[in-house]
């Protein structure tokens, strides 16, 4: 600044001086003691005037100093208030940061521990589920085994029942059987005992052996047969046994068939006719071809042909290769049976294709004459 400020006034005064001596050139008389008085007052009022005027100009300068030197406190000022600011500001931040940091590092604690309670609570689970399912699995054996105790029992129970139901049957089939028997005895004086009886269709014959053996229908008015075993215990009861066969057509013409003879065999001996006697009648001879042969039904094929008998003519006799009488047949509603039916194959009467209305077999023990 003093510097500039020399300069200036070295400039100033070289160009004041030089313009003093144009102007002296253009004086016409020239005084030289005049002039340097002159001179020197002008030199004088001139430097005064410039003094003046430096101590102006050094005045404003020193103002604008002093201005600039304000203005650069405040400026200072301002600025180390900002740089307080910034300081307090970065501080703060730190701070800030710090807790941030500080509150991170807790999350992340926390995060931590929460992973480490769900890892817990997982393994927890899963052994409360595998205990369950053990449980379960305990529960469903238990309950498995309780019902197979359960069944077993019942099997139990029922087996017992069914012994206990079996002899009673057997009792109770013990004793109509006496009574049958003893009735049957009684009857000595000609009374006939219905072993079988075909009046209207009501009751199917087409049965199985076990249905054969203990008879069915609808005794004593009905449609039955009264079954196997007792027709041996009673053809077997007395030494001598009548057996009478009465059949009806569809326009009520009756005739029979008399045996002064009939006896059945044993189960083991399939029922066989053991012994057929002499016949006598007006219906035909027809049972003679059965003497001697062994009962069949559709599950048990006892007869001389190589089919069954019993599933072909849908029935149970005492075939052969298969009948010429076939009382346990189907009953049929029209005379013309195409041999399916109830049959007394009698050439001279109805002939094989004809299906009786009625028909009864008949015992009694014999009668002496
Ligand atoms: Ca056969």
């Amino acid at each position: 600044m003093k510097v500039i400020f020399t300069v200036l006034l070295l400039n100033i005064l070289l160009a004041s001086y030089e313009a003093a001596n144009n102007t002296t050139t253009s004086e016409e008389v020239y005084n030289p003691l005049e002039d340097e008085h002159s001179l020197f007052l002008w030199r004088n009022s001139f430097i005064k005037e410039n003094t003046f005027r430096l101590n102006e100009q050094q005045k404003q300068m020193d103002g604008i100093l002093k201005e600039n030197q304000e203005i650069t406190t405040v400026f200072k000022n301002v600025l180390n208030e900002q740089e307080r600011q910034m300081e307090g500001i970065l501080k703060e931040n730190q701070e800030i940061t710090t807790v941030l940091n500080k509150q991170e590092k807790q999350m992340n604690g926390i995060l931590t521990e929460l992973q480490e309670i769900k890892t817990e609570l997982k393994t927890v689970q899963h052994e409360q589920e595998t205990q369950l399912n053990e449980i379960l699995k305990h529960v469903q054996e238990g309950n498995d085994e309780f019902k197979k105790i359960q069944n077993e029992q019942k099997w139990k129970i029922n087996d017992m029942f069914d012994q206990i139901k079996g002899i009673s049957n057997k009792i109770v089939d013990h004793t109509e059987e006496m009574e049958l028997v003893n009735q049957f005895k009684m009857g000595a004086n000609g009374q006939w005992t219905t072993i079988l009886r075909r009046m209207d269709g009501s009751v199917d014959f087409y049965r199985n052996w076990y249905e054969y053996k203990t008879g069915f229908g609808n005794p004593p008015h009905g449609e039955f047969f009264i079954g196997l075993k007792k027709l041996h215990l009673l053809t077997t009861a007395v030494p001598d046994v009548e057996l009478k066969i009465i059949l009806k057509t569809w326009d009520y013409e009756e005739r029979y068939a008399f045996y002064d003879g009939f006896q059945i065999g044993n189960e083991m001996q399939k029922y066989r006719i053991k012994y057929l006697g002499t016949y006598n009648g007006n219906a035909g001879d027809k049972m003679r071809y059965h003497f001697g042969r062994s009962f069949s039904t559709f599950d048990e094929d006892n007869d001389n042909a190589e089919r069954s008998c019993a599933n072909k003519w849908k029935g149970a006799w005492w075939f052969g290769d298969c009948f010429y009488s076939h009382l346990f047949g189907p009953y049929r509603q029209k005379e013309k049976a195409n041999t399916y039916g109830i049959v007394w194959n009698n050439p001279e009467w109805k002939g094989e294709y004809y299906s009786f209305k009625y028909a009864v077999m008949l015992l009694r023990p014999k009668v002496a004459k």
